[in-house]
């Protein structure tokens, strides 16, 4: 067993708004009931494998800036070292989940098969670790990404041989997720997408998408997988187009494949803010077409156009957030995959818990926050009022179907009619925000 590296925590406690322990939560109770449920039960925190044990702080102008314990060691070794100290940051957090890739806990290997008995292995070593500690697989994904093979795209390549590897992977992948109990299997298509439209073919692309989805629903409802299956929208980086660009780009694509009731989203905030939207945009959105499933929680930075990843810290933006998704009815299946990543000069491991400890207070503000504001009522109260014509007998004609163009014309003339604008009230609502935040 190797010695612990957050060797200054044993666990991080609750302790209080008042808390100026560095190493305690301050908001994060997970067993204060709010909104029916429990802190823990609705945000169902996820570490995610990537950022936290694979990535070492390189950028696209230096070299690696943490030491981990792990590089320097080989095959299983360096593999059980990094699980088990990825577990004692995930146990110490009292984080409930974890994702990962298929790449993060075993490499390529020469071919699919020598790829695939490292991964089996590999996976034997987490089920070990969330055996000792309970901790729960929120969902894993395949690397789609990484490897040369896929540099025209993965399922969207002009070579079907890719689209059969990229398939077999995530056959592989989604069975050792299910094989681990994972509630939700993800799919980010990092290079389906293009970089310059004179060398694509754009409807090609998409049918050949729209097939591989197809293959990847038949194969989960053939193994009995359980989990829910989630497309993670995001507009470029690394390509300059990516299709599945934003909420609305992905549920045209779904609903053109017949897969809406098979696919939901994961939402993940810098993604969103790449997509020229807000987070709260892309949840409503979802929320509006039942299509929210779970969500990567970050942050960009304003100045910077690219997905920075940073560690949530907006109580505002996250409160904004938990309005819809409350409104929603939850996260279901899924839960918040914290899909962020240190800065490269935070380079002492007890960084990871600073961040992980900031992220979680920042998202048990927004959601108490949230539940505080729809509780208060006047919103909500506001909105429902808002519409409520549409209750009233030519509303309710109109949404039936039991109005032409015609009939509606006639009626405006006939009657001379005269709509009066009404106050959209934003201010006072965004007041309303204030009380709570
Ligand atoms: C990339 C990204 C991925 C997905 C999983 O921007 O968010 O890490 O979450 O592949
Ligand atoms: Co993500």
């Amino acid at each position: 067993m190797p010695s612990p590296l957050f060797d200054r925590v044993d666990r991080v406690p609750y302790a209080g708004p008042g808390s100026e322990d560095p190493f305690a939560y301050r908001h994060y109770d997970p067993d204060r009931q709010v909104a029916g449920k429990s802190l823990r039960d609705h945000l169902r925190f996820a570490v995610c494998y990537w950022h936290n044990f694979v990535f070492l702080g390189q950028d696209m102008f230096g070299a690696d800036t943490f030491e981990r314990p792990w590089v320097g060691r080989e095959g299983m070794e360096a593999a059980r070292f990094k699980a088990t100290t990825a577990f004692e940051l995930i146990e110490k957090l009292g984080a409930p989940y974890f994702t990962f890739h298929d790449r993060d806990i075993a490499p390529e290997g020469d071919t699919l098969r020598e790829t695939n008995r490292p991964l089996d292995e590999r996976g034997a070593v987490l089920a070990g670790e969330m055996q000792r500690t309970g901790v729960k697989l929120l969902w894993g994904t395949a690397n789609l990404f990484s490897h040369p093979r896929y540099a025209a795209g993965a399922a969207t390549n002009p070579d079907p041989e890719v689209f059969a590897y990229a398939a077999a992977q995530v056959k592989k992948a989604m069975e050792v997720t299910h094989g681990l109990g994972g509630e939700n299997y993800v799919l980010w298509g990092g290079r389906e997408g293009y970089d310059t439209l004179l060398n694509t073919d754009l409807r090609q692309e998409t049918e050949q998408f729209g097939r591989f989805l197809h293959l990847v629903v038949e194969h989960k409802h053939k193994i009995g997988f359980g989990g829910t299956l989630l497309i993670e929208p995001k507009p470029m980086e690394p390509t300059k187009h990516q299709y599945d660009a934003d909420a609305a780009a992905v549920h045209a694509f779904l609903r053109r494949f017949g897969l809406e009731r098979e696919i939901a989203l994961n939402i993940e905030v810098n993604h969103a803010t790449l997509a020229g939207k807000s987070f709260v945009h892309e949840l409503a959105y979802a929320v509006a077409n039942d299509l929210l499933g779970s969500i990567d929680v970050n942050r960009g930075d304003p100045q910077n156009g690219w997905d920075t990843d940073q560690f949530p810290n907006s109580a505002e933006e996250m409160t904004l957030a938990f309005v819809e998704i409350l409104r929603g009815g939850g996260l279901g299946t899924g839960g918040c995959n914290f899909d962020a990543k240190l800065r490269r000069q935070s380079i002492d491991p007890h960084d990871l818990l600073h961040a992980h400890i900031g992220g979680g207070d920042t998202l048990a503000r927004g959601l108490v926050q949230a539940a505080a504001l729809l509780e208060e009522g006047r919103v909500e109260a506001f909105r429902r009022e808002r519409y409520a014509r549409w209750e009233e007998s030519l509303g309710r004609e109109i949404l039936a179907g039991r109005k032409s163009l015609d009939d509606l014309s006639a009626l405006v003339l006939d009657t001379d009619l005269e709509p009066q604008p009404v106050s959209g009230r934003q201010e006072m609502l965004e007041n309303l925000v204030n009380r709570v935040c």
